[in-house]
């Protein structure tokens, strides 16, 4: 063996040892590439004892070469189980440091629930939809024409000030009650007519028991013989399904302009009388203007305050709970209650 190759063996067997030692000795993934790079590298210890080679004679080359390659393998494989070593603690350390503890109590996902005014809203348009009214619907931008003037309140008429409305230009509001669906319909269809309108009506007006925005369902049937008694029917047999059949509820003579007679329905809280609704037979100037002959067809309209029967129904003292959206408040009404 040449003097060299013997120098060679040595060197080998040095950086062995070396590397051994120092894949061994990397606490840190981040320093392996460093230390991996002193025997691996473009200027590492095995890189450079390639210059060996060189000044081997030739026949010593081969043999030479085939030690350099055996060390290269050898360290390459150190440094890839060094790798793995520190992989396996990195994800180690990683899960214990986020432990599940199975013990801890789970996150507890807010559960949303039916507003109290939907539900109510639900079950007033199910108990009307079986007593044979059927459901549409009608804008919430309305024209002062749909609003008042069809509606036999034209311009001049005190009774326009009963509602305050909020106006829009160009002779648009916001509806302040869901009478206009009425008129809407009657043009639309020949009668007979048997509907219901729920929605969202607008008024500037504000105190426990008025909500500048609140909810009315319209009912309407025309027909040939339509009466007063069958209003009154209609009318307690929706509130006894309600509210049951000892409920107090008192009807009595009012004023719209678009109905003649007219009434308006209270019922008993338990310590005060709460206005729900008003009604009446549709006034015959409201059917002349559908083109309705009042001749031939009569019968009666109803607008229920929604919010305000949902207040009964809950025992609400103040119409703002149901729309400040407080959760102390909204979520008695996540188990559905009735
Ligand atoms: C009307 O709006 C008529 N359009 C009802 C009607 C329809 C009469 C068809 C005849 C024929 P009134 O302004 O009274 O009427 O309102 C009807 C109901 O809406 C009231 O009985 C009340 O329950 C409810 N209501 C009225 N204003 C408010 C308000 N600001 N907040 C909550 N509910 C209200």
């Amino acid at each position: 063996m040449s003097e060299a190759l013997a120098g060679l063996k040595v060197e080998i067997a040095a950086i062995q040892a070396d590397a051994d030692a120092a894949a061994e000795g990397v606490a840190r993934l981040a320093d392996l590439p460093t230390t991996r790079a002193r025997f691996l590298g473009r200027k590492g210890a095995i890189t450079a004892l390639m210059q060996w080679l060189g000044r081997l004679p030739a026949d010593a080359k081969p043999l030479a070469g085939a030690e350099i390659n055996a060390l290269k393998a050898q360290v390459e494989t150190l440094f890839d189980s060094a790798q793995a070593r520190l992989d396996a603690a990195a994800l180690e350390a990683a899960l214990s440091a986020r432990r599940v503890d199975p013990t801890l109590p789970g996150r507890v996902v807010a559960r949303g629930a039916t507003h109290p005014i939907q539900a109510v809203l639900d079950d007033l348009v199910d108990l009307l939809g079986r007593l044979g009214f059927e459901l549409t619907e009608g804008p919430e931008v309305e024209s002062e024409q749909y609003n008042f003037d069809l509606l036999n309140m034209p311009a001049s008429h005190p009774a326009r000030d009963m509602q305050d409305t909020f106006y829009l230009d160009g002779g648009l509001l916001l509806r302040t009650q869901t009478s206009p669906v009425q008129v809407r319909t009657m043009q639309r269809q020949a009668p007979p007519v048997r509907i219901i309108a729920p929605g969202k009506v607008f008024r500037c007006d504000a105190d426990t028991t008025h909500s500048p925005v609140f909810h009315q369902i319209e009912g309407l049937w025309i027909d040939k013989d339509v009466t007063m008694a069958d209003l009154k029917g209609v009318l307690t047999a929706f509130l006894r399904a309600l509210y049951g059949d000892s409920r107090e509820v008192r009807f009595r003579p009012s004023f719209f302009p678009f109905t003649e007679p007219s009434v308006e329905v209270d019922v008993w809280t338990g310590s005060r009388w709460m206005e729900v609704l008003g009604a009446g037979m549709v006034h015959p100037q409201v059917l002349r203007n559908v083109g309705y002959d009042p001749n031939e067809v009569q019968g009666f309209a109803f607008g229920l305050g929604v919010d305000r029967l949902a207040m009964i129904r809950y025992g609400m003292t103040d119409i703002r709970y149901l729309w400040e959206n407080d959760q102390r408040f909204t979520r008695q009404f996540r188990g559905g209650l009735r």
